[in-house]
Parts: C-alpha cells; structure tokens; sequence
C-alpha cells in the first residue's frame, strides 16, 4: 500500500501552497546558481556529459550546441547504456530514440532508429532541415543516410551481448525500469554545507539520458537520447524522443527532461506538466514534485514498481529535481560546481 501519511502530508502541503501562494515554495538556497551559463543532466553519465555541453556554454556558445554535443558524449560512451552499445529489444536489435529542442519552440525527434551512432544530432537535422519534428524507424534512417550520417555494423557491444544471452535463457517480458533503491542501500547519501545531498552508493544502469542547459545569454535548450527499455517489444516507444513528454523547453519560463518508465511519462504529458507548474510559480523542486504526484495519483498501487524522475531548470537558472524512489541522481555544471546531486524522492 503506498504510505499514507505521506500521501495525507502531501495533500496538506499542496492546499497550504494555494493558501499562500508563491511564498510557500520558495526556492531554497542550494537551488539558486549564481550566474549563467548552466547545464544540468540526469544520472551518474550526466558527469562526462555536462562536460562535453561545457565546451560550449564555457565559450559563451549557445545551449542548443551544448545539449547536442553533451548527450552526444554518453550515446559515445560504449561502456554505457545510452547509444549503440545499449541492450537490445527481445529480437536483440538497438533502436534508438532522441529529441531536442531550442528556445523558439524548434524541435525534431527520431525514435526506432537503427544503426546510427547519434540519434540526437539526427533529431537536430530533422527540425532544421524538414518542415516535421518526428522521423521514425526506416524513413528516419533513410533521412539519416542522406544526411551524411554512416551507418553503423549490427552488432551488440560486449555487455549488450552478454544481458541479451542472459535474458534469453526466460525471455521473461517484465521491464523494470531504474529502480535504483534497492542496488543504492550500501552508502548512506550524505549532506554538504553547501545544502547538495551527495548520492548514495553507485547509480546503476540507465538507458537514457537527458539534459537542459541555460547559456550565458539566458536562453535554455533541452535534448534526451536513450535505447529505452532493455528487451522492449519490438516497436515500443517511451518518452524519450516525445515533445512535452521526455523533453519540453518553453524559453519564457523554464525547461524539464523524464526518465524512468516511459509509458507513465507519456500518460501525463510529463516534461510539459513540469514546465507549466513553473509557469504558475513553482521552483523547479516543488514543479518535478507537483508532477511526480500526479502519476502516484494515477497509478496507485502499482507506483511501488515503477521508478520516474524530473529535473528541472527554470529562466532564473534555478534547478530542482523530484522522482518516485529514491536512488536518482543528476549532474550538474556551473561555474560555481560540478557535481553529483541526489534527487529527493516520494518514497525515502
Ligand atoms: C523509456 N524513459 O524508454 C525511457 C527509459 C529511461 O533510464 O529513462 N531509462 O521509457
């Protein structure tokens, strides 16, 4: 049964919040970063990619060049779970997904793309170089092709290979997605002065990853790229490459990127809901907590067995995240820091 207490807290909470309004989320310290620009991106991958973003946010470039180039270091990484080195679906064959998105509502997105090694830069030629913003499957690689992209050996990465062998002996179709908590009981998180919590334990496997940034002009971009579950159904889509679902950037008032159960992102249009709650007032925490709620709401019960987070960056450079269990964690890069954060959680 989910916690009731919690749930009765959170209630309260929610109707002090539309007594006195903007007051009773005020942003606490450690969510305000002095200064611009600033990158933020989800899970323990997040580390080498906000640096790969930082070579151009750090030059005073522009954020949708950082987003690209950033998660473009994790779909290298053939270590990771993200990219052609990520597990396959139940016939054993990577797809991808990806979006972006810029601060004049431009966006593009592939999903079910095969053998491309950069599924986002794919997704930025969709929104410059077409009138559409999704490409899927064959017709996003033939778009892929043209573009100058090579196209990449069918084969699994090493680990990819040995999960799928793994998988195959029960080829048992119950996808569990990044709950963290219960590989993460080894180290306590631990609190800086600073107010940062510093994740416990090792983050573990994460097929997608998502980034927001904010460059020194002020303006924010988004991108998210992932294989999506490992051993999906052939065809199954998550979020990831979803507009207003894995991404939504609405440059007036902040950005948001999802990870963890697609299905469950989609259902509630989850990064946009994120977006708008900003627009109402919330800092970025209260606005990933607010949407995190909806889908315990929803999902009742069953909530126990999924795992969704939300990171946040709002126009004041402001950042904030919320999942349903604990063991989430984001990285972030400013010029002030370069760190590990963990998210708060409804379940602790
Ligand atoms: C999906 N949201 O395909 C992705 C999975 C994910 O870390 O975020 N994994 O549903």
């Amino acid at each position: 049964m989910i916690n009731r207490r919690k749930f009765i807290n959170a209630s309260a909470f929610t109707s002090l919040a539309a007594l006195v309004g903007k007051k009773a989320w005020a942003t606490p310290e450690y969510e305000t970063v002095k200064g611009k620009p600033i990158v933020i991106s989800t899970w323990d991958a997040g580390l080498n990619a906000n640096k790969g973003a930082w070579g151009i946010l750090g030059k005073n470039g522009r954020a949708l060049d950082a987003v690209e180039a950033g998660v473009m270091v994790t779909e290298s990484e053939q270590s990771c779970c993200v990219g052609l080195g990520a597990n396959p679906d139940r016939e054993g064959i990577v797809t991808l997904d990806a979006c972006i998105m810029d601060e004049f509502f431009n966006c593009g997105s592939v999903a079910f793309l095969e053998r491309i090694k950069h599924p986002v830069s794919v997704a930025r030629r969709v929104m410059e170089k077409t009138p559409h913003v999704m490409l899927v499957g064959n017709g996003a690689q033939q778009f892929a092709i043209a573009e100058g992209f090579p196209l990449e050996e069918q084969t699994l990465s090493p680990d990819a290979e040995k999960a799928y062998r793994e998988w195959l002996k029960k080829s048992e179709y119950k996808p569990v997605i990044n709950i963290e908590n219960k590989k993460q009981s080894a180290f306590a998180p631990s609190r800086l002065s600073t107010g940062e919590w510093l994740p416990g334990g090792q983050a573990g496997n994460h097929d997608t990853i998502g980034m927001v940034a904010m460059d020194s002009q002020g303006n924010l971009s988004g991108s998210c790229t992932t294989s999506g579950m490992g051993f999906k159904m052939r065809g199954r889509l998550g979020d990831s490459p979803i507009i207003g679902a894995g991404l939504f950037v609405d440059n007036e008032v902040g950005a948001c990127t999802a990870t963890g159960q697609g299905e469950d992102v989609i259902r509630m249009c989850g990064s946009h809901t994120v977006v708008e709650f900003m627009r109402q007032g919330f800092a970025p925490e209260a606005a990933c907590k607010k949407a995190i709620e909806r889908i315990i709401k929803i999902k009742g019960e069953k909530v126990k067995d999924i795992q969704v987070a939300f990171l946040a960056l709002n126009k004041k450079g402001q950042r904030g995240s919320f999942a349903i269990h604990k063991g989430f964690s984001y990285a972030i890069k400013s010029h002030d820091i370069e760190m590990l954060v963990a998210s708060k959680s409804w379940f602790l």
